[in-house]
Formats: structure tokens, sequence, C-alpha cells
């Protein structure tokens, strides 16, 4: 699907026409072999144009195709013939150009962008590297190091950020198409020979060998165990130092090693996953996700400590104005200068001036009376949350949404303090809320379909991937990650040390292992979870805890380090030490293999070796199993919620798609077989007993992920 036009007497202008992001599918590229060969046999055509429909360029190859067999002229080839053609090709670029539609316009002779258009070869973000001849093509128009780092990184650039670095010849405000017809108009005749990139030569520079090194070095450290950044790099190093015609073989045989990966599959999958996450109708006919969202114009962030903060500067950077409540003048100084001053660094980096014009610090609940939506962000405690849900209910408007940001409290129990419970809706944000991108949706038994869509709609307008997810403790993250929290601590006492844990589990591709994570945001968070839940109480002995609380196991030890003021980075010790108070490095502490050791000789056990396997399949796959538990409580709708919510909230490595994508992987049957192995080892720990609905897909076959959903016996909602 491409359009044929002749235009201005000599020009013809080919249009991409797959809606709704023009995706190089086999009909469009068989469309452009067509209208391409047209334009070059008509003698009356001097140059050409090539533009997409609905001013968006193009959004790359169609990635639906890839998980089929591929039909179709290939991109190659196609593109290559349109770098020969002897009358001048230019790209109209509006809205994006990305992967397969950039190099598309990379091989085109000249190219021109509207301001607000994006450009980018993010195949690696899906597992892949641009292989129609993207890795070749850039580096030969733009450097290697500026090449380097936008193939490694998939990141978007910006039309002005592309004319810097020489990506397009000419932006405009204006219309692109025109700009393109006159700037075509402008050059037939000209040379083409100095615009055809597969001609120029390799990139060599004397640093090639040390910016590949380097590059190499970074991708390695930032996503351990990925193969796409590597591909990317050596296909880059290519260009380096091979003639096109060689770089080109080596692009194709390095795609040949990933395209059918599996970390590639969990990546593509990923990429649809986010685009779906939510999208789905209840049982019972209430759909949020049909219901027409309230517009948010003007909000009220209660509580300016680290989440209220976060969540404040997400909003005004979206363009809507708060107003922001703290109990006392203190604090609210306090929070008004961290705001204002991460809002001013961040206008500075961008080049604007910052929305503070947006912003109001108030100590008084009269001044919430005309906000749409309210979100509350005291402290994690439900007597606070409930007083402050009190008086919110006798200053706002009657339909003003009230939001509570939680990790894991009842959002029925506190919309029942108030007269309009429909209006009460969780919003689970993820510290620092002004970056992470995870939000998880809370809804209560009497939220109104409204209500969520509108949070949702908030959710996606701040920048954030929305999950919509049912009221349980924990909601879906935290209460799988508890889980995964109890087997780490189980092979501490197994024999495990806390490096090995970690090491293991950053092999598998987390940014940091369990541990780390810990010492960094304070081993006494979960201390302070764990005695509100009763688990630790004033009848635990504290020289003597007990290994088992409510008949199953327990693991003692945080609580323990926690008693000894060994709270992680904060305290300059934790399950690792640190060279002061606040420092970030990591060191291995052999306090705490004595401190491991006697605790094991205290309660009779024997320390045995533990392999990464083991550390892998006990954390993953208890993980997952709660995830088959809360998929069969219908807490969310799809494995692929649950996954969305490891990816943007939990570190989950992209690669691995997320848990329940992983558990896909490895094979339910294994799985099943794993789990029941490791509950036979420890039947005091439930977690380790293999849900139902697990067994049930293994019954029926082990359907693929995308099937997982028919199988639910007790898909439960109350929207
Ligand atoms: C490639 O090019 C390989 C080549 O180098 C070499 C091959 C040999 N294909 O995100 P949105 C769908 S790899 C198929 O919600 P936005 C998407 O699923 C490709 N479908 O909108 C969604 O469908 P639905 C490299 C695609 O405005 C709908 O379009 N390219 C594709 O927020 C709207 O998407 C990329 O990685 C596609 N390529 O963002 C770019 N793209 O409505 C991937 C989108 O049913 N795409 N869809 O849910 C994006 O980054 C964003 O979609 C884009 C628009 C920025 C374009």
């Amino acid at each position: 699907m491409a359009r044929y036009t002749r235009a201005r007497g000599s020009l013809a202008l080919i249009t991409l026409t797959h809606p709704p992001v023009n995706a190089l599918s086999a009909a469009v590229r068989r469309g452009l072999v067509e209208s391409v060969t047209r334009a070059l046999e008509d003698e009356q055509v001097k140059a050409v144009v090539f533009c997409g429909e609905n001013g968006i360029f193009c959004g790359g190859a169609d990635i639906k195709e890839f998980s089929g067999s591929m039909l179709g002229p290939s991109l190659v080839p196609m593109i290559h013939n349109i770098e020969r053609g002897d009358k001048p090709m230019v790209a109209a670029i509006e809205g994006v150009a990305l992967g397969g539609g950039l190099e598309l316009a990379l091989g085109c002779h000249y190219r021109i962008a509207h301001t607000k258009a994006r450009l980018g070869l993010p195949e690696v973000t899906l597992g892949l590297l641009p292989a129609a001849g993207g890795t070749q093509r850039l580096p030969r128009l733009i450097g290697l190091h500026a090449a380097m780092e936008l193939i490694t990184t998939g990141r978007h650039v910006s039309a002005r950020e592309a004319l810097r670095l020489g990506i397009v010849d000419q932006v405009t405000e204006g219309g692109t198409v025109e700009a393109a017809m006159e700037l075509a108009l402008s050059v037939i005749g000209q040379p083409l020979n100095l615009r055809r990139l597969s001609l120029r030569d390799p990139v060599w520079t004397p640093d090639v060998e040390a910016v590949c090194d380097a590059a190499l070095a970074l991708v390695k450290r930032r996503s351990r165990g990925a193969m796409a950044p590597v591909a990317c790099v050596q296909s880059v190093r290519a260009a380096a130092m091979l003639p096109y015609s060689k770089g080109i073989e080596r692009e194709k045989q390095l795609m040949g090693t990933i395209f059918e990966s599996g970390q590639a599959r969990a990546m593509q999958y990923a990429f649809f996953a986010q685009r779906n996450a939510g999208k789905w109708s209840l049982p019972n006919g209430a759909q949020w996700n049909n219901t027409k969202p309230r517009d948010v114009q003007r909000a009220g962030v209660i509580g300016l400590g680290t989440m209220g903060r976060g969540i404040a500067v997400s909003l005004i950077k979206a363009g809507i104005p708060v107003v922001a409540l703290e109990m006392d003048a203190k604090q609210l100084e306090l929070g008004k200068n961290a705001v204002t001053g991460i809002l001013q660094r961040d206008a500075q980096r961008r080049g604007i001036s910052p929305p503070l014009d947006l912003l109001t610090f108030t100590l008084s609940f009269h001044q919430l009376r005309d906000v749409d939506l309210v979100i509350e962000a005291v402290f994690e405690d439900m007597n606070l949350k409930k007083r402050v849900f009190s008086d919110l209910s006798k200053v706002l408007r009657v339909d003003a949404l009230i939001c509570t940001n939680t990790s894991g409290l009842n959002i029925d129990e506190l919309a029942a303090v108030i007269d309009r419970p429909p209006l009460v809706v969780g919003m689970h944000f993820f510290a620092p809320a002004h970056v992470m991108k995870l939000l998880e949706v809370v809804y209560g038994t009497r939220s109104s379909p409204e209500a969520v869509a509108t949070v949702m709609a908030l959710g996606k307008r701040i920048g954030k991937v929305c999950v919509a997810v049912g009221n349980c403790p924990g909601f879906v993250g935290n209460r799988m990650l508890k889980h995964y929290l109890d087997q780490s601590v189980f092979l501490l006492e197994e024999g495990a040390t806390p490096e090995e844990v970690d090491q293991a589990l950053e092999e598998f591709g987390f940014a940091m292992g369990i541990f780390k994570v810990a010492d960094l945001s304070g081993l006494d968070v979960g201390w302070r979870v764990r005695k509100a839940s009763g688990l630790i109480g004033p009848d635990v002995d504290p020289v003597k805890p007990s290994r088992w609380r409510l008949g199953r196991r327990y693991c003692p030890l945080p609580d323990m380090l926690c008693q000894q003021g060994r709270l992680g980075q904060k305290t300059g010790r934790g399950w690792y030490v640190y060279e002061s108070p606040g420092s970030k490095e990591a060191k291995s502490n052999p306090e705490i293999r004595n401190f491991l050791e006697d605790y094991r000789h205290k309660y009779g056990i024997e320390p045995r070796h533990i392999t990464s396997q083991e550390v892998i399949e006990r954390c993953a796959l208890a993980l997952a199993n709660e995830g088959f538990r809360i998929l069969e409580d219908g807490i969310v709708a799809s494995p692929e919620d649950i996954d969305m919510i490891y990816l943007f909230g939990y570190g989950w490595p992209r690669h691995r798609g997320g848990p329940m994508f992983y558990a896909s992987q490895v094979g339910l049957s294994v799985v099943l077989k794993k789990l029941e192995h490791y509950h036979r080892l420890h039947p005091d720990v439930p977690s380790l007993e293999p849900s139902r609905l697990l067994r049930r897909l293994v019954a029926v076959g082990s359907p693929p992920i995308q099937q997982w959903r028919t199988h639910l016996s007790n898909l439960r909602s109350h929207l």
C-alpha cells in the first residue's frame, strides 16, 4: 500500500498508506517497489518525494510480521534500488521515521523533517538491529560515535537534533511535503553519487577499536546478558572497517543470529504487551476502557514527602496545575524547595523555563475546593490516610475524584470512610515517582468505571505505563515480590551468600541483585511492614527468633540485621558494607559471612552449595507462581499486565519479557515439575506449591501465553 501520484509536472509523490504508523508490511513493500519502478521508468518524472499518510512518515518494519513467515520483497534490495535510482529521491519526514522507516529515508538522497518529527533506529529495543542497511549507512552519514550511541540505545532524536547530527538536510515548520517538493525540484540534474551513502568509504578513524571496545563495555554493563546491543556494536564496527558490500553482509549475518532468539521474541512481546496493558473488557459488561474519562484540569497533591514531590512534578510536567498541601509550614517549605528544584533542573536541561506558575503551595484544605482530582500521598498509615480522606470529603467538590497513593493498603477500607466510594481509586506510584514509568491503578469494589478510566487516562497523560489492578494486599507487584524476597533469604539460610544470590540475578539480567536493592531502599522499609502486619512483635524473641510464623517458614535474618542497626546504604552497613553512610559502592561484608555462619550453626542448618540455576529457579518461579494465583483471582486481566508491572516497576530484564513470559519460555510443564520438586523439599513454603492455574494450563497442553486468559475459571471483577 503505497499511493503513486504525480505533482508539480515533473515530480512523483509516493505516499505510504498503512495506518496507524505506515509500517512496512509486505503490501507496503510491494507498493513501494512498484511505485519506484514506475517513477524511474516515467520519463516525465525528474525527481521523487516519499511521504507517509496522516502526518506519519513510517514506524519501521511491521513488527507483527516477525512472528510469521515474511513474504514479499525484502527491505535491503528495495532501499538499495531507491538509492541507486538516477533521479533525486527525497524523504519528507513528518511524525516519525523509525527503524526501517529511517533506513528507507537514509536510502533517499535527501531528507527533510518537520520540526515536530522524531527519528531513530529503535530496533535494539525489540531485540534486533537495524538490518535494512541502518548500521552501515548511518555511521557513514553522521560518524561512528554518534551512530554507535543512537543504534545501541535506540534513542529517538528530535528533528532539530537530527539536523545538528546531519541525519536530515533541512527542518521545516510548515508543510513538509511541500518543502520536500521544493527541494526535489531544486536538485534535479545534480550529481547523486555523493548523496549515495553506500558508496562512501568505511568510517574508519584511528580510535575505532577504542570506540567499539568502550561501546561494548557500556552495553554489557547497561543491559546485562542482552544480545542485541552487542550485535549492534559489532555491526557498526563493520561499518568502520569494511566496505559497504561486506558490512551489509555482516549486518545480515548478525541479524540472522538474533532474529529468531528467545530474547527478540521476549522484547517484541513486551512491545505489544505495553500497548495492550489495561485494554480489556469485564465479564459483567462494565467496561472502564470504553468509558469516557473525565478531563482533569486541576489536581491536588496531599503530602510533599518523597512520593508527593515526584507526583507533583509529574503532573506539572504534563501541564496540569497543582495545588500541593502539607500539614505544617516546615514540611511545606521543604517540599516546595524540593519540587521547584527538580522542575528547575529539568527545565535547565531541556533549555526551557520551569513551569512554576502552575504550582500553588498551601497549608489549607480549602484551597482544594476547585480541583478535579486529588492524590493523597501521606505516610503509608491507614489511620492517617482515613483522617485525610475524611478532611478531603468536607472540602472537595462532590464530583472530585479522590486517589490514594499506596503500595498495598486496602482501597475499600479507605473508601468506606467517606460518602462517595465510587470516586475513590488507588494510584500506586513507584519511587521516584517523576522517573519511574509504572503506575498500578487500583480499583476498589465500588470504584466507578468513569473514575478508573479517568485515572488511567491521567496516568497516560503524565507518561506512565498504567496497569489496572484489583484490590488485594500488595496489589500485583508487591504481592508477588514478597515470594521472591522470601526465596532469596531462604537461600541465605541454606548456604548462599548475598553476593552469590546477587550475582546469579545480575547474570540473569537484573541491573542489581536483590540484596543490593534492599540496601539501597533501606532494610527498615520491609521491617516496618512486617511489624505492622504482626509478623514481628513483642511476642517474638529477638535473641532466638523463630524460623516459623503462622505455620509457615519465616526467615528472621533481615529483622535481625535491622535490630543491629544495619539498615543498608544509609547506615553504611547492611547486606554489604559501604565506605561511609550514603555511599553507593557495595563491598562484600565479612561480618555477614560470620553472621550467617552463626545463624546456621544456632539452628543446626548444614550449609550446602547453591548453584545460580537454583537461585533463578527458586526466585523467578516463585514469583511467576504467585502471578498465576493473581490471574486466577481476577486481580489483573492478563499475564501481559503482570509482565508490564515487572518490566516497568521492578527492573525485570526486558529481554526476558517478564516473569509470566519467562515461565512460558521455560515451558509450563518444566515450571510445574520444578515447583513440585522444590515444594517437596520445602513443604513449609506454600508459595512453592504449584498454583491451580499452572496445573490446569499444563493439563490442557501448555497453550501460548496469549491464550491463558481463556482458561481462567474464576475471573472476578467488581467494576
Ligand atoms: C525494523 O524496522 C526492522 C528493520 O530495521 C529491519 C528489518 C529487516 N509494526 O505505540 P502506539 C502499532 S523493526 C507494527 O500506541 P504512539 C502499535 O502496536 C521496527 N505495528 O502509538 C499500536 O497498535 P494498536 C522498528 C506497529 O503514537 C499502534 O501501532 N520500529 C508498529 O504512542 C499505535 O502505536 C519501531 O520500533 C510497527 N513498527 O507511538 C517503532 N509501530 O493500536 C515502534 C506501532 O493495535 N513503534 N505499531 O495497539 C513505536 O515506537 C510507536 O508505536 C510510535 C507511535 C512512536 C511509532
